[in-house]
């Protein structure tokens, strides 16, 4: 209660006198400071408050003294997921209706797909900024690049920033012929170099640490959008960070999974009886690995777990320092990954046809492939479809789908709003656009009235402030939805229920019906049974689709992949029997030499 009747007040105090709060820090002297902690490409189950075997005392720590929530989406990809954060509206409509690599021809040139974050928004950093806050971003930011588009543009006072969508962590090389340097900003400045002893999770965390001392002493509140590269391939990592896991991962991605599982069950994460989601149809049963390829493929997921776990310390460096400057109490955390875990080889997509420029440019660049060597500059580690499902325990598919396991995420929230008990589990229904009205509020930052001209767009999320004091069960009704298009893939949730169609061979190419409730791994296709349900939840889709002038891709990544994967055949323990076949051995009292 006190924390409504607190945020009322500032919000009324704000309103009245928008205008005069950048000249009136004190005002907000008390209002809490906001660390956003975004793990690109980091899954579902791998913190280990989320059923993770790997260390990441850290962000547990986040979540024992806050609430972990199981029911959290996020978009299939980052730049829609992060458009989605920073802008509080649908993707297709602030820019990012696709992801700028993948443009469809009939999506080019229309409002809501620029590829980049576009001026009819505006920004949650410029709105804080605006209502008094400070506001610094470190890490990736892949919403534009060029001058009314970066960091320093849309909102944010301090930045230290990686424009593009990945890249090497140890210096200024990219995947393409066409894009070959990285471009960074510093504080609105584009870098021609970056600074000495570089390493990105390490040196946004000191960046960030500058920024907020720099500042301190004048009191003002901060917000800190704190964009990780990491966990995101390629694994580069000091060579202190490789060796923490050696062997542990060779016993197999269904091990892993299965004993993620049980600790999500033991944690409260899943409900007992949750059934794994069918091992993903294309690989290979882990147990009939000739023991070099377990280890080979068992040392991706040990350098993606070196990963985790030094992003995480450098979390615990960031809280450490909060704590040393006695912001801590007074701030707000949110922790999440921006999509499903990465199942998909992008660099083979990027690189891997022999004879093109990207191929040569590859060879020159990421040509290190030496397993001592891998994580060193120039080396290209990615886990795989596999490892990827094991950051996705228990659900199916990975980032880039529509499945549970491209669009749902854990996520930690805890500081002053929080009054839910400290290390329970939340299972409402939670969206990334919620974040934006939650923390204007808390802030008691205003949105800008919607003109004449429909700008800009009214947010589509639910502030969570009410859930977060424990005053509503969840921050949506049963009649409100959740929808996502990517790639030409579609879904909506409404309460319990969830519509799906995907391309073919991860969906079926017509609409498919899932009860989350009862069937969290979406093992049950209920859509022919259930005919006028998903016939409502259809409508739902196509109301949405008019909102947000959603316009189906002309071209798709995923157009033609029935051709190039394995056809799909349902899988039975034991089948085929063959493959499980033990070496016949003879009774010993039955044995013989051979007579002369
Ligand atoms: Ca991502």
């Amino acid at each position: 209660m006190r924390v409504v009747r607190w945020s009322m007040r500032v919000g009324l105090a704000f309103g009245l006198h928008a205008a005069a709060l950048a000249q009136a820090p004190a005002a907000g002297a008390h209002r809490p400071n906001i660390v956003i902690i975004l793990g690109d490409d980091m899954g579902f189950s791998d913190m280990g408050a989320f059923g993770s075997e790997m260390s990441t005392p850290n962000m547990d720590a986040l979540a024992r003294d806050g609430v972990r929530f199981t029911n959290f989406y996020t978009h299939a990809t980052c730049s829609p997921t992060r458009s989605m954060l920073l802008s509080g509206t649908d993707a297709h409509v602030n820019g990012l209706g696709n992801m700028n690599e993948w443009t469809a021809p009939n999506q080019v040139g229309v409002p809501g797909y620029e590829g980049h974050l576009n001026a009819r928004v505006v920004t949650l950093p410029q709105l804080l900024r605006d209502a008094g806050y400070h506001t610094y971003m470190v890490g990736k930011w892949h919403m534009g690049k060029a001058p009314d588009q970066i960091p320093a543009a849309r909102g944010f006072e301090r930045d230290f920033s990686l424009l593009d969508g990945a890249g090497s962590y140890w210096n200024m090389w990219n995947f393409t012929a066409a894009s070959p340097r990285s471009t960074y900003t510093e504080d609105g400045k584009y870098l021609t170099k970056l600074p000495s002893g570089y390493y990105a999770t390490r040196t946004y965390t000191d960046k960030l640490i500058g920024y907020i001392d720099a500042n301190h002493a004048d009191g003002k509140p901060f917000f800190a959008y704190v964009a990780h590269q990491a966990p995101h391939d390629p694994y580069q990592l000091p060579q202190d960070w490789r060796n923490r896991n050696v062997g542990k991962y060779d016993i197999g991605w269904d091990a892993v999974r299965a004993a993620r599982l049980k600790r999500q069950v033991d944690l409260g994460i899943m409900p007992a009886g949750t059934p794994l989601a069918e091992r993903m149809w294309f690989l290979p049963d882990p147990v009939q690995l000739a023991p070099a390829s377990s280890e080979v493929i068992g040392r991706k997921m040990e350098l993606y777990a070196g990963m985790m776990e030094n992003m995480d310390y450098h979390v615990g460096r960031l809280v450490q320092h909060l704590k040393d400057i006695g912001e801590y109490d007074n701030t707000i955390f949110l922790v999440f990954g921006d999509n499903g875990a990465e199942g998909s080889d992008l660099f083979a997509a990027i690189a891997g046809t022999p004879g093109t420029k990207n191929y040569l440019f590859a060879a020159m660049h990421w040509s290190q492939t030496d397993q001592k060597a891998w994580g060193d500059p120039g080396s290209y580690v990615a886990y795989g479809a596999g490892w990827a499902q094991v950051s996705m325990t228990p659900f199916g598919q990975y980032k880039g789908w529509l499945g549970e396991g491209g669009i749902r995420n854990g996520l930690i929230a805890s500081g002053p709003v929080v009054k839910l008990a400290k290390g329970s589990i939340g299972t409402g229904l939670m969206s990334v656009a919620d974040i934006m009205p939650t923390l204007l509020e808390v802030a008691g930052a205003s949105y800008p009235h919607t003109g004449a001209a429909g700008d800009p767009p009214p947010l589509i999320g639910k502030s969570w402030v009410k859930y977060l004091a424990g005053q509503a069960a969840s921050p949506r009704t049963p009649q409100d939805y959740l929808a996502w298009e990517l790639f030409g893939d579609r879904a909506v949730r409404q309460g319990d229920w969830k519509i799906r169609w995907e391309y073919k061979p991860f969906g079926t190419g017509e609409w498919e019906l899932f009860n989350l409730a009862a069937d969290p791994t979406e093992r049950h296709d209920l859509a022919a049974e259930q005919p006028g349900r998903v016939k409502a939840m259809t409508a739902l889709w196509d109301q949405y689709v008019l909102a947000n002038n959603v316009i189906l891709p002309s071209r798709s990544p995923w157009e033609g992949l029935v051709k190039t994967m394995p056809e799909r055949f349902p899988v039975e323990a034991g089948y085929p029997p063959l493959m499980y076949e033990r070496q016949f051995v003879p009774p010993q009292d039955m044995m013989a030499d051979p007579k002369p």
